[in-house]
């Protein structure tokens, strides 16, 4: 079974207080479709990788043919990061829970200062790639960052864990409204947050 995009659970219409419409449009049904096209392009001439899920695949990049290995880390890790980047946004408004907050606070003093930090990770990637907070095997709370199109799940990884929440600071995904304002579009990014499901994340096995 090939890899399909995701639909969405809401229309690019409606981040329109953080995310203007055109930049979800073509981020969606261009960017993502062709990392979703060239995964599977990839994976044609490997039958036996077939049957591998999307996670499984990223766990063990280090392992894959070397022709493909580059195609399945930018693409798969794509599809992974967007879909993953997608559930988490949301037009309803939301805020942590106080369990949610107590597990923030543990590891990064109070919410404020979290958002400080990973601003300060969003801002210090240079180039393309994503800013995430990762839960660890040990249960910790960390900030990192991935160039590209990597993320924490692939054996790759500088630091592994399991994301809980992401963003995508390739310039793609906020260009049409901010151009070179990466910040603001941090600080946007807040808004369309779907706390509930980070939430679910964290606290899931
Ligand atoms: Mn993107």
């Amino acid at each position: 079974m090939a890899f399909q995009l995701p639909k969405l659970k809401y229309q690019y219409n409606t981040l329109e207080r953080s995310i203007d419409p055109m930049t979800m449009e073509i981020h969606h049904s261009k960017h993502h479709q062709a990392y979703v096209d060239n995964l599977n392009k990839a994976l044609e001439q490997y039958p036996n990788l077939l049957g591998l899920s999307l996670e499984q695949l990223l766990q063990r990049i280090g392992d894959l043919p070397a022709d493909i290995r580059m195609k399945v880390r930018n693409n798969g890790g794509g599809h992974w990061n967007h879909s993953f980047f997608w559930d988490i946004l949301t037009p309803e408004l939301s805020n942590p829970s106080e369990q949610l907050l107590d597990k923030i606070k543990e590891f990064f003093g109070n919410f404020d200062n979290f958002k400080t930090e990973f601003k300060k990770v969003a801002l210090d990637r240079f180039g393309s790639g994503w800013a995430w907070l990762i839960k660890d095997s040990e249960n910790k709370l960390k900030l990192v960052s991935t160039p590209n199109q990597d993320n924490p799940l692939m054996d790759i990884a500088e630091e592994s864990g399991k994301p809980v929440l992401g963003l995508d600071v390739w310039e793609h995904a906020y260009y049409l409204r901010y151009q070179n304002r990466r910040a603001d579009y941090i600080d946007a990014f807040w808004n369309v947050v779907d706390w509930k499901r980070v939430e679910e994340l964290m606290f899931e096995n």
